[in-house]
Formats: C-alpha cells, structure tokens, sequence
C-alpha cells in the first residue's frame, strides 16, 4: 500500500487573473506531480460573495469566504495564497505570518522596501515557508537557460539586454484600473511586468550594483473605471493615471556585466513580450515568453561556418520540469509555469526550508524597483548594493 500524503490545506485571496492561475495550478500539480506534500484547495475569498462564490464553484474551492482575516483565522487551513491587488500583500502577508500559515504572494512583494522587509522577517520569524510569484523563473527553458550558466556554457557573461513588451495601453480609451493607481498598485510597469524580467536577471546573472533609470508617463489620463452606478455623463470622465507607463534603465551588476532594461505597456504589436538575451565570453541565450519552450543559444566554439544561433526546443526528459509533462516535443505552456513553481513550494514544505524566489528574493527585487524609482526622480545613478547589504 502507497504511504499517505500529506495535505495542506489552501485558503487563497483573490479570484481574478491570478486566481485562476493559481486555482489551476492547485487542481493539476498532483495530476503531474508525484509529490509527497499535497493540496487542499480548502477556501477561497474575495469581498463579493456573488462572485467569489462563483469563483469557488468554477475553479473547484471546497467553500469560500467574504472575509480574508477570518479565512487566516480559519484553524483548517496551513497555507495562504496571497493572489490580489498590491496595496493588500503586507496586511494580510503579516497576518498569514502571525497566525503561521505558510505563504504564497504575488509580486511585487509590496508597495515599498519597509513593508517588504517587515514581511520577509514575519515569515522568518513565524517559521513559514514563503515564496514569490515570479512564475516566469519556472518555464523549463530559463530553469535550462540557468543550469547552462552555472555549467559555466557561456563563460563570463558581459551584457545581459530584457524587455518586458505589452501594447495594453496603447489604447488611450481603455480606461482606469487598479494597475494605474499609484494608491493600489504601488509603481506602474516597473512593479508589475518590469519586476519580472529583473528577477530573471538577477536568477540568471546575479545581483545588481547600480542603476540609472528613466521614466515615463505618456497617457495622463484614462477614462475612469466602470462602475455598475455610472451614468453616462460620468462614463466620459477622465481620471489621471498616477504611475510610470514607460521605463527604461542601465545597469552594472556585481559580477562584472553590464545591462539595459526597458518596461513599457506602450510598445505596439507586443502582446506579453518578457525576453532576454545574455552574452557571455564562451556563449550566447536568448529567449522570449512569447515563444517560452524555445531557448535560443549560441556557442563560441561551435565549428565555424556552421556557428550561429539554434534553438533547442526544452520539451526533453533532460529540461527541467519537462518530463512532468508530456513526450518530447508537446509543448506546455503560461499555466504550468505555475504548477512548477508550486511544485518547488510543496517540496519546500517537506523539506522545512522556502524555495527561491521567496520573500528574500521579494525584498531584494522591492529594492531594486525603489532605486530605480529613485534614480529616475534624481537623474542619478543609485548603488543597489549598499541597499540590499
Ligand atoms: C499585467 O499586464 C500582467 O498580467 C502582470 O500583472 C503579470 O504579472 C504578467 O505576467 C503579465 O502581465
């Protein structure tokens, strides 16, 4: 007879975009993964009964709750999923702590550098097992992109280039959301997708020294958020977006290498554009979300006329994560990114220690954003460094 697994029993918060990104993740990981530690989707909870119960229903919760402190609170639940607007995560990220529940959050991990050392140290403290949503880590392509790395395949990298790319705010009529309100979303695009591909960098090439930056708020105004209550007169009303649209910056990291970055929802015909590319002495990868099975590599030592840039399609029992998946070749996609990274947290439960990215990983990447922020109000390189040390 196999041995029982252990359950552990989820509460999560929010059911929007990430809600049901993350409900899909619980559902299939024991589908895919043979793990010892298992969920429990147990509870999920949003201040709209009609919808959060609907959410419940859709997504396959056991129950849910209007309430996100009494869903802490609730003594059958071991974990919480922090899947909401920024301006929530610390709130509830300590209160998850207090109660020691072990946590998932969003990124970024809150809306300033104190929140997010407040909650990398309530998680420390209370023993929690935390990590960070930065889901992109987890397609088996950058997990490769890493192990090449640290084979040392690329020799001493010197030039680190990413983007994140969307066109969502192209349209200057699509109006409001809490992505454009500095009071929820903390910073614009730097927060919400320039914060990803930072994070790569720093997994994929190591901490940042110093930054200069720049940014941009091209759209002033949108038209204001619907409301069920707005008439037409008010539909017309604008509402001033009070974040970045536009960033872009340089930077040196620790070990030597030099990068541009740029974060923008204002780049036309790129609909979810995070790419990389790294160059080091020995060698080259490039990838790009929008393609994410594909790592793109270049080797220095390849024989030369036939040298230059291939792709290797990381769908092979030999790519991290794959042989979870299917046989070689059938491609997965955005959704399991989510499922691995929730595979590393459930290992992590077992093993008593918090997988990366976690709360750590939050802080430092919080104080990456805040120098950025900085440099860019100052015109002034800022040393992420002596900040993070
Ligand atoms: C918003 O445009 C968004 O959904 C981000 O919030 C996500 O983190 C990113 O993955 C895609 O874009």
């Amino acid at each position: 007879m196999s041995e029982e697994k252990k359950e552990i029993r989820v509460g999560m918060i929010g059911y929007k975009f990430m809600g049901k990104a993350h409900s899909n993740a619980y559902r299939n990981l024991p589908f895919f993964f043979n793990l010892n530690v298992v969920p429990v989707m147990k509870a999920i909870s949003g201040r709209n009964e009609a919808k959060v119960k609907e959410a419940a229903q859709a997504f396959g919760w056991e129950s849910y709750e209007t309430d996100w402190r009494k869903l802490i609170e609730r003594d059958d639940i071991d974990m919480i999923d922090i899947a909401t607007p920024n301006n929530m995560h610390y709130e509830m990220a300590i209160a998850a702590a207090k109660a020691g529940k072990h946590i998932i959050c969003e990124k970024p991990l809150a809306m300033n550098t104190r929140q997010a050392k407040e909650m990398y140290d309530a998680a420390c403290k209370s023993g929690s097992i935390h990590m960070i949503c930065h889901n992109y880590r987890f397609a088996p392509a950058v997990q490769f992109a890493k192990r090449l790395i640290e084979q040392n395949r690329l020799g001493k990298i010197n030039h680190v280039r990413g983007t994140y790319l969307q066109d969502v705010y192209l349209d200057t009529e699509s109006p409001i959301t809490w992505r454009t309100r500095k009071e929820i979303t903390g910073l614009g695009v730097l927060g919400d997708i320039g914060s990803h591909n930072l994070d790569l960098a720093r997994f994929l090439v190591g901490e940042f020294q110093e930054v200069a930056a720049l940014t941009e708020t091209f759209v002033n105004q949108r038209p204001a958020a619907e409301s069920e209550n707005q008439n037409e007169a008010d539909k017309k009303q604008m509402e001033d977006v009070t974040v970045e649209d536009a960033a872009a910056l340089i930077a040196r990291f620790e070990n030597g290498a030099i990068g541009t970055f740029e974060a923008t929802k204002l780049a036309g015909g790129n609909l979810n554009g995070n790419r990389f590319e790294i160059n080091g002495e020995k060698g080259s990868i490039r990838w790009d979300l929008e393609n994410l099975n594909n790592l793109e590599v270049y080797f220095t030592d390849d024989e030369p006329g036939i040298r230059g840039y291939r792709t290797i399609n990381c769908t092979e029992k030999y790519h991290p994560y794959a042989e979870a998946y299917w046989p070689v070749g059938h491609i997965i996609g955005y959704e399991h990114t989510f499922i691995n990274l929730l595979s590393d947290f459930f290992n992590g439960i077992e093993q008593g220690s918090s997988p990366r990215p976690n709360f750590e990983d939050g802080l430092r990447n919080q104080i990456l954003l805040e120098s950025i922020e900085e440099s860019a109000a100052k015109k002034v390189w800022i040393n992420v460094s002596e900040k993070s040390n």
